[in-house]
């Protein structure tokens, strides 16, 4: 048996932990072969907006939902962001998209022609004043930018570039703002993408200055990377500002986090509790960015909150006292054991606890199940054109 920590100290950290919804993961999404069209799906931002307030009525802990510019796309933000407000959420991280229009072929702020580069940057400043009108903190820059041919392009043009855009993204920040900067390997750029890995991210970061932060989305490494040493790497550096988390078996499968690979978000999370980073104060945005192509979408979302959740419980169990001493002394495989008992544990009949406490049903997927809710937005949300990717 482990020694747990402090239980008490242990759940009101879970109670306390909050994980960001996207609303794009609640519309229709899939593969280049195929989109499947799900019955009861958003057809507006408002719709997802609720969707996401419901995973948040189920789990108590998704209070926040990003939006994605220009799928979420609204006449008044304000208004949007009241709504959200109505129903208990607020508006979390603005996510940019440079990549689906015609002009960002060869790139968006780091395409070789000025025009294309200059409404690339115009289009980050328009997410700014997007954050400025529903008190959204975070500016989450994703680029598709890349090439695909060795010369196609000048790398190092294409950096001076990037930087070039980040900089006016960044003065343009408020004095609460802040920019979340993305990395990812590949895809769709198959040579050399832009913004590859989270030293790129990191440089530009530091370059811009502390209200820029590496993001992490958990689907953009190489197979095999170690992913929770980036993590402690950047908290060290103070410059970890957000996750995307999704799981995946080969590239970018963006599936429900914890689904792939339990052990690595755990391992994720204890790097986290280990720099006590959990705390929203810290200023850490969990996030998660999946797409739900074949499963029902919101139990999917819930199931990925609670996946995180449980993540979490277990790195909180690390017994720190016992594996500090197991690591002073050497003893590498008790060290391991101390470890690899908490990871163990069965944290439901704690998470669960947890949740009753707040009132709310032990088991959020069945509580939702048994809600009607899947009915009524199926029956209220026939007809009209469904979101989606592109939409
Ligand atoms: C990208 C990246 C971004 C997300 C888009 C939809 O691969 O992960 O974070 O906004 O997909
Ligand atoms: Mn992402």
């Amino acid at each position: 048996m482990i020694a747990v920590p402090d239980l008490s100290a242990v759940k009101q950290a879970l109670a306390a932990q909050r994980i960001e919804t996207p609303s794009w993961a609640f519309g229709n999404s899939g593969t280049r072969f195929k989109v499947f069209a799900q019955p009861g799906v958003p057809r507006t931002p408002e719709e997802k907006i609720a969707d996401a307030a419901t995973v948040h009525r189920f789990t108590g802990a998704a209070p926040s939902v990003a939006l994605h510019i220009p799928w979420d796309r609204v006449d008044d933000y304000a208004a949007l962001a009241r709504y959200a407000g109505d129903l208990g959420v607020s508006v979390g991280a603005i996510n940019t998209n440079v990549f689906q229009d015609d002009d960002y072929k060869l790139g968006s702020v780091t395409n070789p022609d000025p025009g294309i580069r200059r409404k690339a940057t115009d289009h980050l400043l328009e997410a700014v004043a997007v954050m400025d009108a529903t008190g959204s903190r975070d500016l989450k820059l994703w680029f598709s930018d890349g090439i695909n041919y060795p010369g196609q392009d000048d790398l190092r043009d294409r950096q001076d570039r990037l930087a070039t855009a980040l900089r006016e993204a960044y003065d343009r920040l408020g004095d609460d703002q802040r920019i979340l900067l993305e990395y990812k390997l590949f895809e769709p750029a198959f040579y050399a993408t832009d913004v590859p890995d989270w030293g790129t991210s990191f440089a530009h970061c530091v370059e811009l200055g502390p209200k820029a932060t590496v993001c992490i989305d958990t689907g953009h490494h190489a197979p095999g990377t170690n992913i929770e040493f980036i993590v402690a790497f950047l908290l060290r550096q103070d410059r970890l500002g957000a996750f995307d988390f999704n799981s995946r078996f080969y590239a970018d499968d963006d599936l429900m986090a914890g689904a792939a690979d339990p052990f690595q978000l755990f391992r994720i999370m204890y790097e986290i509790v280990r720099a006590d980073a959990l705390d929203p104060a810290r200023g850490i945005n969990f996030m998660l960015d999946q797409c739900h192509n074949i499963e029902a979408k919101i139990p999917a979302v819930i199931r990925s909150v609670m996946n995180v959740q449980e993540a979490t419980a277990k790195a909180l169990l690390v017994d720190r006292a016992a594996l500090a001493a197991a690591q002073r002394c050497g003893d590498v495989l008790e060290a391991n054991a101390v470890f690899m008992d908490a990871y163990n544990t069965d944290v439901r009949p704690l998470l669960a606890e947890v949740r009753a406490d707040q009132g709310l049903d032990p088991d959020p997927v069945a509580a939702y199940k048994r809600s009607g809710y899947q009915e009524k937005i199926t029956a209220d949300r026939a007809g009209g054109e469904q979101a989606g990717w592109g939409a």
